[in-house]
């Protein structure tokens, strides 16, 4: 499926997906920036300094010791100022009730700041249930773990093929998948790249890593991943720059096949 992502933005009706294809069309980045860090200001000037290479911001928000709901609302100015959308990676894994009030309420209040969220399957089709009882009305979008970068993981194929199809089943709320390779020619479906390193093969507790040519030309995903390879980095902006021309060039190329 070699369709650009301009023509893919059609084929959605959800209008986090559909927004996020045509920025990722006219801004050229297919680049989705981890943010790590434990500081809120870290977080927010990474946001700031790296916002114009990227087309997401993933935040992991239980890891901010200093978390406040104005995080939350500097984080949506920094989106509209460059133009990307904010991706909470929470990786909800409850019954439908329980993820329904993880969502929308408590300190966090992922659904009412992040546009994009992530969910396991384990539980079954309640949990998106639950999380689209909350997350629909407001426009956000869903994305399900169809496969992890991690050593020794337990998915399987008759797993990842049950994420597809709970997809298709929820396509008004379901965007794409977590995932390291293409799992359908669907053109709606977003398929979103994490254990992303030009130079590294892992870390010391298991994560795998593939470099960005790999992902999005060998594997055709959509979205490369990147934490440490970039903030990690000594000159962040000069990778981030990096790695945002190697995936852009994969999806150009991939255009060419
Ligand atoms: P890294 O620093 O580029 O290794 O960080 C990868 C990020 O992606 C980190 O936030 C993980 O929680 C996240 N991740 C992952 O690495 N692998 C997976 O399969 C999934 C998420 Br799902």
């Amino acid at each position: 499926m070699n369709l650009s992502f301009y023509d893919r933005a059609a084929q959605t009706t959800n209008p986090t997906a559909k927004a996020l294809l045509q920025l990722m069309d006219t801004k050229k980045t297919n680049l989705c920036l981890s943010a790590d860090l434990s500081c809120a200001g870290d977080v927010l000037a990474l946001a700031d300094k790296l916002g114009p290479q990227i087309c997401v911001f993933k935040t992991h928000v239980d890891i901010i010791q200093d978390f406040t709901r104005s995080f939350a609302s500097e984080l949506t100015n920094l989106s509209e100022k460059h133009n990307f959308i904010i991706f909470e990676d929470r990786k909800f894994a409850d019954i439908g009730h329980t993820v329904k009030e993880q969502y929308g309420k408590g300190l966090y209040s992922i659904a009412d700041w992040a546009p994009i969220t992530n969910a396991h399957i384990l539980p079954g089709e309640g949990i998106i249930d639950g999380l689209k009882s909350i997350g629909l009305n407001k426009g956000n979008g869903l994305l399900l773990l169809a496969q992890m970068s991690s050593k020794g993981n337990l998915f399987n194929e008759a797993y990842t093929a049950s994420a597809v199809e709970m997809a298709k089943a929820h396509r008004d709320f379901v965007i794409g998948f977590i995932t390291q390779h293409r799992l359908t020619e669907d053109p709606a479906f977003i398929s979103f790249t994490p254990g992303i390193s030009s130079t590294d093969q892992g870390d010391a507790l298991g994560q795998q890593y593939v470099t960005p040519r790999q992902a999005i030309l060998e594997n055709h995903t959509d979205v490369i991943i990147v934490g440490r390879g970039i903030y990690g980095a000594t000159d962040p902006i000069a990778a981030a720059e990096a790695y945002r021309a190697e995936a852009w060039q994969a999806y150009t190329d991939r255009l060419c096949l």
